[in-house]
């Protein structure tokens, strides 16, 4: 039976599954988020072998996605590489899959790098670096390291054009299935096929987003916010919207029929854990949400917006400590 992969479609999730890839070529590959992990571990067959990468564990589901897992995994090896943070009160070991490699601060592209070592072209170190630098998560020994190997400047080159066209339309599976393909093949981005023309576009279309923030940024003591963002990337929006108004927390919200959606960015140094706020606050007035310490995101019934807004306002009045030893 085929190995499937569960994979997150941003940058890390890509060049990790494009690793994993590599050292099982005939793996078949599903883009999934962590609100759809449960629906797409239900549809995975008994008997299959499953990598999970880079999908954290959404709270709600988080019983009956264990117990999935559980089932799965009396059956097939089940491997999950994850950075997220974990739900509050689970350790590492109640996660019950045959494997576990979790490890927060480093990327999932470069501990399935460092996982499959042994068995992957050691030039296959390069994708685990655009992994990193596609999740901001260069601080890492690793990363440091391997950056020396090559020239910066094009690693960082490589890393932000596929970036920026992973980006450009982010339910694009099909596209991002050959993307993975390409760099499992250690083919770098400037020679996949559309990447340059699709960073391009998501470029140009960022610094329309970042007009319209500057336009539209609201500023509220420590928190920036733009509300009802009308196209473009909410977590981008949110990073701006602290960037430009020197705010320590940025915020982003787009509204749908029912719900609306949040994206929250901190300032680089500033001590708040995003999740942890996020994760306290669904749990108090319902919807959803997480991500991680300096980037969360969250989804509220519509009824409930204004609520979590004076919610999340108060959390964050008193002054947040900074620690300059944090880069992001
Ligand atoms: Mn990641």
């Amino acid at each position: 039976m085929v190995t499937k992969i569960l994979a997150h479609g941003d940058t890390d999730g890509v060049c990790s599954a494009a690793l994993a890839k590599a050292s099982f070529p005939d793996v078949e590959i599903w883009f999934t988020r962590p609100v759809t992990l449960l629906r797409d571990l239900n549809e995975i067959e008994v008997g299959t072998t499953v990598i999970i990468l880079d999908i954290a564990i959404n709270e709600t589901q988080k019983n009956q996605i264990f117990e999935r897992m559980r089932e799965l995994a009396l059956h097939n090896e089940i491997l999950y590489i994850d950075h997220h943070p974990l739900p509050p009160d689970t350790l590492k070991r109640d996660v019950p899959v045959t494997q576990f490699v979790h490890e927060i601060g480093a990327s999932t592209s470069e501990l399935t790098f460092r996982l499959f070592q042994s068995s992957l072209d050691p030039d296959l170190d390069r994708v685990a670096l655009w992994g990193a630098i596609g999740d901001y998560c260069e601080e890492t020994p690793f990363v440091l390291e391997t950056l020396n190997k090559y020239n910066r400047h094009t690693i960082y080159m490589e890393a932000g054009l596929l970036s920026q066209a992973l980006g450009e339309v982010p339910g694009d599976y099909h596209y991002k299935r050959d993307v993975v393909e390409a760099l499992a093949k250690n083919t770098p981005p400037t020679e996949i096929p559309e990447i340059i023309e699709r960073a391009v576009k998501a470029t140009k279309r960022e610094w329309e987003t970042w007009e319209y923030v500057k336009k539209h940024v609201m500023k509220e003591g420590n928190l920036a916010m733009v509300l009802d963002l009308p196209s473009g990337s909410l977590s981008k929006a949110a990073f701006h919207s602290l960037g430009i108004t020197g705010a320590d927390i940025g915020m982003a919200t787009r509204r749908s029929e029912k719900e609306v959606d949040i994206s929250i960015r901190r300032r680089a140094g500033v001590r708040i854990d995003l999740n942890e706020l996020l994760r306290g606050i669904v749990e108090r007035i319902g919807g959803s949400g997480g991500g991680h310490e300096g980037a969360a995101g969250a989804s509220i019934p519509v009824e409930l917006f204004d609520t979590f807004l004076e919610t999340l306002k108060k959390e964050i009045s008193p002054v947040l400590p900074r620690d300059a030893g944090l880069r992001r």
